[in-house]
């Protein structure tokens, strides 16, 4: 047992029960995987929210939006003998040779004084916007930059799954700027200051023939023109790791390098882990966590919607102390605080 996260002892801190949905007929199914931040003195989390409406024993249905449906959101309704119908991962299903998700998403602001209690929103912040985003809007990082803040998002729609971009300063307006790195990539995180005077992003491209599931960095000189592409982190095979990697929020600075969290999976259970990487240079890996730090042990990290998953895509620094909020079992958000200079030991 490697775990180095100090669990809250409020876990989990938020359930789908908490959190109203966003019109009638809808349940909230999940709250997954937040970003986090600090703003005026509170910590929030931008919450992915997923939401269908109840299902009966004889059909699947799932929420599509749909500028043209009344509401703006269309309900695909499929029997569950229809021959068509393929329905094995509770997050995904097809019908007719195309893919639906199972729920949509959207994202909704939670708010703590303490950064243990929150208090969702009454309604969602951000919804899916035009054809790209029909499917919804999940796992946004926040990355804090100077007096205003980067959301990185997955866009989700039949075209495919990619990355959008928005700002706020203000968490009241917000400036899209669209579908930064195209369909199949997501688990973007752009670095919260410049590297020799560029943007910088981890993204992670989904490869179908030869690749795979790989952590990878990019450069940016205004956040919408992204290259310089390089490959930083392959999957493991054998390893906790082996299958699919992704990484977290942006990465922490310390003296000894670039400190990123990232999730891996070996196909059974996803994990968290660190990377180390150097301070001038991203693209070079000091360190790899060879066990994880953070592992699915609690009852409510192995049993929910999905299963033997911590996921996080959210954390704030306070000195020594990383707090790390993350998604348990696909359907509840918890917390944990770790040690940087613990994560730095394991490393070396
Ligand atoms: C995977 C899972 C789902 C998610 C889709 C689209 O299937 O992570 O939870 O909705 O990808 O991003």
């Amino acid at each position: 047992m490697t775990d180095l996260a100090k669990r809250f002892a409020n876990n989990p801190i938020l359930r789908p029960a908490d959190v109203q949905p966003s019109a009638p007929g809808m349940r909230v199914e999940c709250l997954l995987n937040p970003g986090a931040f600090r703003f005026r003195g509170r910590t929030g989390l931008l919450l992915r929210v997923a939401e269908r409406p109840p299902q009966t024993a004889s059909a699947v249905s799932t929420p599509v939006l749909d500028p043209s449906a009344p509401g703006g959101v269309r309900i695909v309704s499929v029997s569950r003998q229809d021959p068509e119908l393929k329905a094995s991962d509770p997050r995904v299903f097809n019908w007719k040779g195309v893919d639906y998700l199972t729920t949509l998403s959207h994202l909704r602001l939670a708010w703590s004084d303490d950064g243990e209690r929150f208090t969702a929103d009454p309604s969602p912040t951000l919804v899916g916007d035009g054809a790209l985003e029909a499917f919804g809007v999940e796992d946004c990082r926040v990355s804090t930059v100077a007096d205003r803040f980067l959301l990185t998002y997955t866009a989700v729609s039949a075209n495919g799954v990619g990355v959008g971009c928005i700002e706020t300063s203000d968490w009241r307006s917000f400036h899209r700027l669209g579908m930064i790195i195209p369909p199949h990539n997501k688990d973007c995180a752009i670095f919260e200051e410049r590297v020799a005077g560029n943007w910088v992003c981890f993204h992670r491209p989904s490869g179908v023939g030869l690749g795979g599931n790989f952590i990878w960095l990019a450069s940016s000189p205004d956040l919408r023109h992204w290259g310089d592409h390089r490959c930083l982190a392959r999957t493991r095979p054998g390893m906790w790791d082996g299958e699919r990697i992704g990484a977290g929020a942006a990465p922490i600075r310390t003296p000894e390098g670039w400190l990123a969290i990232y999730h891996g999976s070996d196909g059974k259970r996803y994990c968290l882990g660190a990377l180390l990487l150097a301070l001038d240079d991203p693209s070079r890996v000091i360190a790899r966590s060879r066990t994880p730090i953070l592992e699915p042990s609690a009852p409510c990290e192995q049993t929910g919607f999905f299963g033997h998953v911590v996921f996080t895509n959210g954390h704030v620094v306070d000195g020594d102390t990383v707090t790390v909020y993350y998604g348990a079992a696909d359907e509840v958000i918890c917390g944990a605080r770790l040690s940087l200079a613990a994560i730095l030991a394991s490393l070396r």
